[in-house]
């Protein structure tokens, strides 16, 4: 029997609901173009929420049913019932973050000779009891179908995270004064000079944080993307909006808000910083194959389920470092996620240790290997003719 990976032409359809902000479509979207541009499939991306998606792909026409953009067919997944007009069913079906595929279409990969492989993208977690579940199939209650539980992770076992071929070489070849005059407008700051990129919801400890950035000894320069925390930046400084393009100045603090870019320059904002913070889950991955310290605003969920998940990413990414710095690294991640009053001085002394370990870890990620080859791999060794 043939694997049938090296089919050039593998179709997959991907259905994404977005339930809110950008991480949704953001993963599914990463995910979707790297499958097509790395590994041949032909790709048909399902979206309920087509205007976030524009947000990240600028080219994404919101009013239109079907289009096609950097190779991927894109489909307005209209209301939850609706399954697409043909209704062919592919090799390859992933439903992101266990959102309900249509029941039209469950039936139809029912009535496929071929079954095709099924696979729930769940979202991402760093905790040891994800490597157990990675990959458990579970047949479903009425036909003939496997799903299996894909678990994106930090650790080996689990199915990795997102991590595009030439995004080290990205990264190494990055202009970045070439990145402050065209997007900031002026030249890029000099080495005396932390510059921080603040990605984050709304946060109590950022008033706290930006008193301490002013107040304090050293210059920070912060660049915010404009979002649900520019609101806490404009009151601070007494304006009456933070919007893309507007800069502000206090004490030692200068700030600049930042546009909305696509995706695939979202990690220039994050090659330009000394220091990222970042939120949800993509911009937590970015962050980390960044190779430089980020601070993690993890997306809050009811009874503090989050907090696991925030403690064993810490245990992950600071495994290698000495005690002292991993302590002020738990406590400035816990601060910025609701427990206690952050502590920029305390954290930031420890900054040649925590830029070493950025980028241990980076290489250590790295062999857990990428998602969307893992996804491919496991695709191979299921799909045989
Ligand atoms: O937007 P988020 O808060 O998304 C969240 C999380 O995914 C969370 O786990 C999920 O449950 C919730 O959505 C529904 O943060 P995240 O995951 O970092 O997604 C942001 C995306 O936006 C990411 O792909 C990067 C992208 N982005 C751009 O493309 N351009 C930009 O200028 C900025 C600031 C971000």
């Amino acid at each position: 029997m043939t694997p049938r990976s090296a089919d050039p032409e593998l179709a997959c359809d991907i259905f994404c609901a977005v339930v809110d902000n950008f991480g949704d479509i953001g993963v599914c979207w990463r995910l979707a173009r790297q499958l097509h541009a790395e590994h041949g499939w032909r790709v048909r991306l399902y979206v309920d929420d087509l205007k976030v998606f524009h947000a990240l792909c600028p080219e994404v026409d919101a009013t239109l049913e079907r289009q096609v953009a950097m190779g991927v067919t894109i489909e307005h997944w209209r209301e939850p019932s609706h399954a697409g007009d043909t209704l062919a069913i592919p090799d390859v079906v992933i439903e992101a973050f266990a959102c309900e595929l249509p029941h039209a279409y469950i039936a139809a990969m029912a009535r496929r000779d071929a079954k095709p492989v099924w696979i729930n993208l769940e979202y991402l977690s760093g905790e040891d009891w994800v490597a157990d579940f990675h990959m458990r199939p579970s047949p479903h209650p009425r036909y003939p179908l496997d799903k299996s539980f894909f678990f994106p992770g930090l650790g080996e076992g689990t199915g990795g995270v997102l991590k595009e071929r030439d995004l080290d070489t990205r990264r190494e070849q990055f202009d970045a004064d070439a990145w402050w005059r065209e997007r900031i407008g002026i030249e890029r700051p000099g080495g005396g000079e932390t510059v921080v990129s603040l990605f984050a919801y709304e946060n109590p400890a950022v008033d706290a944080l930006l008193a301490q950035w002013r107040d304090g000894d050293e210059p920070v320069v912060v660049l915010v993307p404009e979002g649900r925390i520019s609101g806490a930046l404009a009151r601070f400084f007494g304006m009456p909006k933070f919007a893309a393009g507007m800069s502000s100045r206090a004490g030692a603090l200068r700030a600049h808000a930042l546009g909305f870019v696509e995706q695939p320059r979202f990690d220039e904002l994050l090659w330009a910083a000394d220091i990222n913070f970042v939120r949800g889950e993509d911009s937590f991955v970015r962050a980390q194959w960044a190779q430089k310290p980020f601070v993690w605003h993890i997306y809050p969920q009811a009874d503090d389920a989050h907090l696991p998940k925030l403690d064993a990413a810490l245990a992950h990414c600071t495994r290698t470092l000495d005690p002292s710095a991993r302590d002020a690294v738990a406590r400035f991640w816990h601060a910025w996620n609701g427990a206690g009053v952050p502590d920029w001085a305390d954290f930031w002394r420890h900054r040649p240790k925590l830029e070493s370990c950025a980028a241990r870890w980076a290489k250590e990620l790295a062999d857990v290997g990428d998602l969307a080859g893992n996804l491919v791999a496991h695709v191979a060794s299921r799909l045989v003719r």
